[in-house]
């Protein structure tokens, strides 16, 4: 056999078990290379007559690209291989669900808060809030709370060490009260406004809470009574609960910071719930001495108070039985808020 064919036969084999592009270009260099076998023969053509120098050298230029053709073909089946390993290790699988974003939820207290709101807002009250870590003169003392109140002892209140150096402490407020007195102290009567936030007491069982929300409610003005007490309330429940079937009683009771003061109750007038009284709230027509911390003469102005819990609240308008779920954070109760 002709040596050309034989090396170019020779070439093609190599590179055709040549794996990877490294071995591919060792492969080419035994043959196109410096010491190259068709290398090597161009290089004896200098050694035959001008005849036999052109026909022999053109027999090596076609074995050389041939060769050359052989190698770029591989080549590019080495490549083409690469590409296809490459996808095959990054493949996606487009159908997969995609991350998406995630829909957070009110909370059922917090949705009962913005009911409040919304309720009063209608009627002309304004919304206050405040400061959490409260002073102990706008936690009791300005509400009538003597001194020797069990209020203000460790067992009923939490306190906090203030961080000045000057050992003292500071009460987080038991009730949003003190949101009440700031904001009378700051505004003209009419004084019409609702106190909704975070509240806390030293207390943890199956009914309560260490950290609950409560709303309480102020109407100051020179003639406001008990009976626009019972009407703003009953109005407030009836729109609360959504419905006209209920009514409302005041049972006597006592806060330092109201005189008199009552429990409020309310009950059902038609439904399952028919009839049995639901303690709601605390109220009352705010205290004298309340009034003159407001910076107004209790001689001239008069008003109601109340307090309620919004667990409560809450609580009984989706029947809810048990306080704890509120602070657990379980979404499977928590979802059904949010459908
Ligand atoms: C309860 C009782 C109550 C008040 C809160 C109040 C606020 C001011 C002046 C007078 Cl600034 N009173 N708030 C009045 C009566 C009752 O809450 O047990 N709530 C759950």
């Amino acid at each position: 056999m002709d040596d050309l064919v034989q090396i170019v036969e020779s070439a093609k084999a190599d590179f055709a078990v040549a794996e990877q592009p490294a071995a591919l270009e060792d492969a080419k260099a035994r043959y196109l290379g410096k010491s190259g076998s068709l290398t090597a023969l161009m290089r004896g053509l200098g050694a035959l007559s001008p005849e036999e120098k052109r026909t022999r050298g053109q027999a090596i230029n076609r074995a050389k690209a041939e060769v050359e053709a052989a190698l770029n073909a591989r080549r590019e089946a080495l490549a083409e291989m690469a590409m296809q390993k490459k996808l095959a290790a990054e493949a996606i699988d487009v159908s997969l669900p995609g991350r998406t974003l995630a829909r957070g939820g009110v909370h059922p207290v917090i949705r009962t808060w913005m009911r409040i709101e919304e309720i009063f807002g209608s009627i002309g009250f304004d919304v206050a809030d405040g400061p959490e870590i409260e002073s102990d003169w706008f936690s009791f003392t300005a509400l009538n709370n003597p001194p020797n109140h069990p209020a203000r002892s460790m067992q009923d209140t939490f306190y906090v060490d203030r961080c000045d150096g000057t050992g003292m402490q500071l009460p987080l407020r038991p009730h949003t009260s003190p949101m009440q007195v700031r904001y009378a102290q700051t505004h003209q009567p009419p004084i019409k406004v609702i106190a909704p936030g975070r509240t806390y007491r030293v207390d943890s069982d199956a009914t309560h809470s260490p950290m609950f929300h409560q709303v309480e409610g102020l109407w100051i003005d020179e003639n406001i009574s008990f009976s626009d007490l019972k009407g703003v309330y009953t109005d407030f429940l009836r729109r609360f609960f959504e419905t006209d079937d209920l009514k409302v009683r005041f049972r006597p009771s006592y806060f330092p910071f109201t005189e008199p003061s009552v429990e409020v109750d309310m009950a059902f007038t038609t439904g399952p719930k028919k009839g049995r009284w639901l303690e709601i709230s605390g109220a009352g027509e705010v205290h004298p001495n309340v009034v003159r911390n407001y910076g107004l003469d209790p001689e001239k102005y008069i008003g109601f108070a109340f307090g309620s819990g919004l667990e409560r609240l809450t609580m009984l308008r989706y029947g809810i039985d048990d306080l704890r779920l509120f602070f657990e954070g379980d979404l499977r109760f928590l979802r059904q808020f949010n459908e």
